[in-house]
């Protein structure tokens, strides 16, 4: 399987995350990277597609802002990564800001998500990778983009969890506007991948599939729940298989079973997955039990749906078990 990576998507250098009334060191940190390199050997570099694919995602404020927001940082004379501290809960709407801890609380909705002097560049190449990837696999049936930074929590507009740009929404819009119809995507990170079910959520053109952690229990707690099944045009076409903390492969199978089914219904001509392998029993911030055997009877389940199929890189966190668990589950395809 043709993988790929550039080597600007280390530029992102988060100092830190806060939760739990305090500084952690940042989970989402270069040494995944060097972890999943060693495991798949050889990556090619992505052409770059320019902004256009990002823009059919998102807005060009939002845009506009996250290309900006570090220097607007450092003018307003602060140091290091920036982060929101005020958050507008209460009838967002569209509204321009001149000061920066505005614009941050506006577009972001959390404080594990520092925007850097490379976030920009970093999140650029990643979503270029994805578009790359997705090109081989228009081409040749499948292949595997190392995003990162990830991208399933980023909405239109907003960043958190780790994302910036949503790779897996830029490469699902980038396949309908190269021909394709319908486009399902799983998403089988261990957390909920709000962004993507937002920006698809009325949409009948793309159907999303997620198993994660329980939102009762786990980030992004407000998303994620049974009963988000989509609406208007995309009632039906959203699918959320939360499941408990602690979840072992025979209950995970039952949910990749449930959504397989889903998804095919829906008829797609391709199949972009969102893999984080936080699912992993020993990752840091997540409580699933998975083994590194068990990603590849995922993607062999995954392969038998006879779909074109891109796999993107999400979250997983556990840096001595990345590079095992990576290659286990693009062994399956
Ligand atoms: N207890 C992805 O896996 N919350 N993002 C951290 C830790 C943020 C995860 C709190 C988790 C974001 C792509
Ligand atoms: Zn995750």
């Amino acid at each position: 399987m043709r993988c790929f990576w550039d080597e600007r998507q280390r530029a992102h250098v988060p100092q830190g995350e806060f939760f739990n009334g305090k500084m952690h060191a940042a989970a989402e940190h270069r040494g995944r990277i060097d972890a999943m390199l060693d495991a798949i050997g050889a990556t090619e570099l992505p052409d770059d597609r320019g902004i256009e694919p990002l823009q059919r995602v998102h807005s060009a404020d939002y845009l506009d802002f996250l290309r900006s927001a570090h220097e607007q940082w450092v003018t307003a004379g602060r140091e290091g990564d920036a982060f929101p501290y005020s958050f507008p809960i209460v009838r967002r709407r569209p509204q321009a800001f001149d000061r920066i801890d505005a614009s941050l609380g506006y577009y972001g909705f959390d404080t594990s998500s520092p925007i850097g002097p490379g976030t920009w560049e970093a999140a650029y190449w990643s979503a270029q990778t994805a578009l790359a990837a997705l090109h081989a696999t228009l081409d040749e049936g499948g292949a595997f983009g190392l995003c990162r930074p990830p991208g399933h929590h980023s909405g239109s507009d907003y960043f958190g969890g780790y994302c910036y740009l949503n790779n897996a929404a830029i490469a699902a819009e980038a396949a309908l506007a190269s021909g394709r119809e319908r486009v399902a995507i799983l998403d089988v990170d261990y957390h909920h991948g709000n962004g993507t079910q937002d920006i698809f959520y009325s949409r009948s053109d793309v159907f999303f599939a997620s198993i994660h952690a329980d939102p009762a229990t786990d980030y992004p707690f407000f998303w994620g729940r049974a009963d988000e099944t989509g609406e208007g045009d995309g009632a039906g076409a959203n699918l959320n298989l939360p499941l408990v903390r602690g979840t072992r492969w025979p209950e995970y199978e039952r949910a990749l079973g449930t959504a397989l089914d889903g998804l095919g219904n829906s008829a797609p001509d391709l199949l972009i997955v969102s893999f984080g392998a936080d699912t992993w029993g020993g990752d840091p911030i997540s409580h699933f039990q998975l083994e590194t055997a068990d990603y590849r009877s995922i993607s062999t389940r995954i392969a038998s749906a006879g779909l074109p199929t891109l796999v993107l890189m999400e979250g997983g966190y556990a840096v001595e078990a990345l590079g095992a668990n990576v290659a286990e589950f693009l062994s399956g395809f």
